[in-house]
Parts: structure tokens; sequence; C-alpha cells
């Protein structure tokens, strides 16, 4: 790929370099930034990654050092300015990083997006975007071997190993290629345990995520057709339950395991507004539906938030607009 030469040449004339990524980083995101942490701390690069976000407890695991910081901006906005390259993973619109928003704007040195969704904006110096891989965890791997930038280690490898692992719905998404298993097979020769990764991801819940899941079962509902189910999550029930945001990941993808159900919808409730989750079968581009509402994603994974708007008066209207897509869900 033309951008690696290019990226890599950035990534080694930059002695300070930050790693960011997108608001409530999944698996894909910690991942893929912790793997090109530890391959530029061993170029003994003066790297930091500084996050938006928390990182979320079930992927505590992965930053045992501690390595990843939640954004201040008394502390933070020094540190970035005085850097040299600024890295963007897992995103591919700015707005994406919230609070750090300001200072990305102000940031003078050079910028690159490495993702893999749809519909980048303009707003980085350089991108390595490729939308058929199925993680941003995937085009580093990919990166790292084809510019022999480093060599993996089981830090690099496990860390790798979850971003797959999280963005292929544990190797069942479409985009799990041979090809993706034949990385995943190259990783866990760096003596991978699946099934304990699984379980620091999966098996960490709290009694209160499941008491969640529970009212969220609840308000499941189909459209006329019964081709588009959705669920609803209230600020209300996170109270009752003592959950956040955190506690709602993957929760949509119920909706989609209802018999028939092509389009799935998680409609979660901001204390401004609400945000609304899609999901699709087949060809069915749930991306377009949520472009329609100003937000994105994938083919068959996007979301789009509302602010200001009431579930309640916005349900139907997005259920309507989502019927439309109905016709294009035959299979590949
Ligand atoms: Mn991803």
């Amino acid at each position: 790929m033309e951008g690696y030469k290019k990226f890599r040449k950035d990534l080694e004339s930059s002695s300070k370099i930050v790693l960011t990524c997108h608001v409530n980083p999944d698996g894909d995101a910690i991942g893929s930034e912790l793997a090109l942490y530890y391959a530029l701390k061993k170029m003994k690069k003066n790297v930091q990654i500084i996050n938006h976000s928390e990182t979320p407890y079930t992927l505590a695991f992965l930053d045992e050092g501690k390595i990843i910081q939640k954004y201040n901006h008394k502390i933070h906005d020094e540190i970035i300015s005085n850097s040299e390259l600024m890295v963007f993973l897992d995103m591919n619109v700015l707005n994406r990083v919230v609070s750090m928003v300001n200072i990305c704007k102000k940031f003078k040195g050079k910028t690159w997006v490495v993702d893999h969704h749809t519909d980048a904006e303009n707003f980085a110096g350089d991108y390595i975007l490729n939308t058929n891989a199925c993680a941003t965890g995937e085009i580093i791997y990919d990166f790292f071997k084809k510019e022999k930038f480093v060599e993996l280690d089981s830090q690099i490898a496990i860390a790798l190993y979850t971003a797959i692992m999280t963005d292929t719905g544990s190797f069942r998404f479409d985009r799990t290629t041979p090809r993706i298993h034949r990385i995943v097979a190259d990783l866990m020769e760096f003596g991978i345990r699946p099934e304990l990764i699984y379980e620091q991801i999966y098996d960490q819940g709290e009694i209160g995520r499941l008491k969640l899941l529970g009212y969220a079962l609840e308000t499941l509902s189909l459209n006329s057709t019964k081709e588009i189910c959705h669920m609803t999550i209230s600020l209300k029930a996170l109270k009752e339950t003592g959950t956040d945001e955190a506690d709602i990941e993957g929760f949509v993808n119920y909706t989609t395991s209802v018999r028939g159900v092509k389009i799935g919808m998680l409609f979660y409730e901001l204390p401004n507004g609400f945000k609304v989750s899609f999901r699709s079968k087949g060809n069915i581009p749930v991306n377009k539906l949520a472009a329609e509402f100003g937000g994105g994603g994938h083919l068959n994974a996007s979301g789009a938030r509302i602010p200001n708007g009431k579930i309640k008066e916005y349900l139907n209207i997005i259920v309507g607009a989502a019927e439309k897509y109905l016709t294009k869900g035959e299979r590949k």
C-alpha cells in the first residue's frame, strides 16, 4: 500500500508521537493503539496514548502498565502541542475525540488517520483507510508485516488479537476471511490463550449489566413486517441498574438475533437527546440509513446521535426510514 511507506517515514522521523482513538473505545481501538505504542517504544520513541474516554474495565487487562491516559487539558494540551505527529486510530471523523477536538484542531504537527470505517472526513494530513479490513488491528498488522516495521512479540500479538477478535464478533462477522484466520494463527504463535482473552472481555460483567439487558430485552419490538427489531435503553434503566454507556456494548446484536429480522436498532437515551445503533444482515446499507440522521459507520453496523431529540418522537420516523432499505437485503 502506497500510504505505508510514508506512514513509516513519518513515524521514523518523529520522536514525540501521540496516539488517540474514538470516544468509548472498543477492543479494536485500544488494541490498535497499544500495538502501535509497543512497536514505537521498541524504536525508543517518546510515544503517549491520550484518549477522551477512560479505558473500559473489560479491556484494562491489555493495559497493565497503565500506559493509556485519559485526556486532561491542563496536563495534555502541552504534550500534544509539543508532539511532532498524531495518529488517530479506528476513527475518521474528528468529533469522535470529543473533548480533544480543540487541541487537535490547533495541532501543527503531522497527522495520520488509520481506520477501516467508511465516509472519512477530511481533517488529517494523511490517511490509511481500508474499508475491507475487518478491524484497524488488521491494518496495523499488515503495516507491521509489509514494512517489516517491528518484530512481533506477545504484547503486540495480544493487542492485535484482541482488536481483531472484538471487531469480528469473535470471528463470525462479514469480513472474517481466510486471511484473517491466517493472521490470527500467526498471532497465536506468540502464546495467546483465546479462552482467557475472551473471558477477560466478555465474562467480567457486573450484575447490573445483565439487569440492564433485562430492561432492554423487555422493550424489544418488531415493525409490521417483522423485519426490523428495536430496543430502547432509558436513562432511568441505567440509573436503576447502576450502569453506564460502556455496559451497553453488544446489546444491539440481540435485535438481529430474532428470526426474519434484517435490521436491528438500539435506541439509547442521553441527558440531551439520544443515540441509535443500527445493525443489518446481508447487503442492507445501514451506514446510509445512519447518514440520513447525521451519523455513519459500516454497511452492516452504524449509528447516529440526535442531539436534543426525544426517542418517542423519532422512533417511528427512523423505523420508517429503515423500511426503505429492506428490499436491498439479499445475501451476497
Ligand atoms: Mn474498529
